[in-house]
């Protein structure tokens, strides 16, 4: 980077630290776009701050967002900055979703302890980004003491998060089909906390009981945790207390078994591991250039393989 433009990082490194909610967005952007000046200001401020970080995921239609705007609502009351992550996995161009989400949470925009962002997810199961992992660091940097990620459990969504939050929270509701959907996709396992919304609606009781019978099946989680059940409507807020509470309940858990470093250390290694895989993914692209190219006779194998595998300069 020249001069000016390590100054241009550092006055917007210095409006981040004054707690400019526009520097933030516009980090946020840096970060996401894989822009350099992002890597400049995430090397200066990660690792600054922490956030008790909740995912949130669950089929779309399940309540996440008008949970999230809810659980907003509690974090609030408790005298908590807020962010929020809304992973999207529909293209930037059809937005449906994203639009969805941000009428849900529309009321806390005046609010400035709140602080709601959407962000693209990496293809279209819904599988996190790194930049999301990044952007997490960035609003622990900002000073919000609590981190909502809202993502769709489309595919790998729900495996990744639970990588990445400390507390995964599962939405499911009596809808048909719902809960046999999560058993077959193994999100049973990776859930923490779960919330059976939309208890206003017939078949939540019979729910709670089928999710008991297969928790009591389920292997012990780390620390001996036994996840909670919580019935919610998320439509009128019933319940979302007791469910903020059992957040909290998980938290402490990790706390009192010292397992918060090691869930800080997997959110890393998902980040790293993001990078390499997307690394790999252009070298696999490259390979094939050359490979293209030893075969119209412009490269020899071998020179087609050092120029894949040489160090860099
Ligand atoms: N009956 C009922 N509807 C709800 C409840 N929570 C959310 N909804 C509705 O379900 C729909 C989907 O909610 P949304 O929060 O967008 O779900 P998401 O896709 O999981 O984020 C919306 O029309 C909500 O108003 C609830 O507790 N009961
Ligand atoms: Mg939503």
């Amino acid at each position: 980077m020249t001069e000016a433009q390590d100054e241009r990082v550092a006055d917007l490194e210095r409006r981040f630290r004054q707690g400019d909610p526009r520097a933030l967005a516009r980090a946020l952007t840096l970060v996401e776009s894989g822009h350099p000046w992002g890597q400049a200001l995430l090397k200066r401020l990660r690792g600054q701050g922490q956030a008790k970080v909740v995912g949130i995921t669950g089929s779309p239609g399940a309540g996440k967002s008008t949970l999230t705007d809810r659980l907003i609502l509690e974090a609030r009351k408790r005298g908590e900055r807020v962010g929020v992550l809304a992973v999207d996995p529909s293209s930037p161009f059809t937005g449906g979703a994203i639009l969805g989400d941000r009428i849900r949470m529309m009321r806390h925009h005046q609010d400035p302890g709140v602080f709601i962002r959407s962000m693209a997810s990496r293809g279209a199961l819904g599988g996190l980004a790194g930049a999301t992992v990044a952007a997490l660091s960035l609003l622990e940097a900002f000073g919000f003491q609590r981190i909502f990620v809202e993502t769709v459990g489309v595919g790998q969504s729900e495996v990744d998060i639970a990588r990445v939050a400390d507390t995964t929270l599962l939405v499911l509701t009596p809808a048909a089909g719902d809960a046999v959907q999560a058993f077959k996709a193994g999100v049973m396992e990776i859930a923490d906390i779960f919330a059976v919304n939309k208890f206003d609606l017939p078949g939540g009781e019979r729910l709670i009981q089928e999710l008991k019978g297969a928790l009591e099946l389920s292997p012990p989680r780390p620390g001996g945790w036994r996840p909670p059940i919580y019935p919610t409507v998320a439509a009128t807020g019933e319940g979302v207390e007791a469910l903020f509470e059992g957040l909290e309940a998980h938290h402490r858990h990790l706390k009192e078994h010292g397992l918060l470093e090691a869930h800080r250390l997997e959110r890393t290694r998902f980040e790293v591991e993001s990078v390499i895989q997307e690394w790999g993914r252009r070298r696999t692209q490259a390979a094939e250039d050359l490979v293209a190219r030893v075969a119209r006779g412009e490269l020899t194998p071998e020179e087609a393989a050092w120029s894949l595998l040489r160090p860099e300069a």
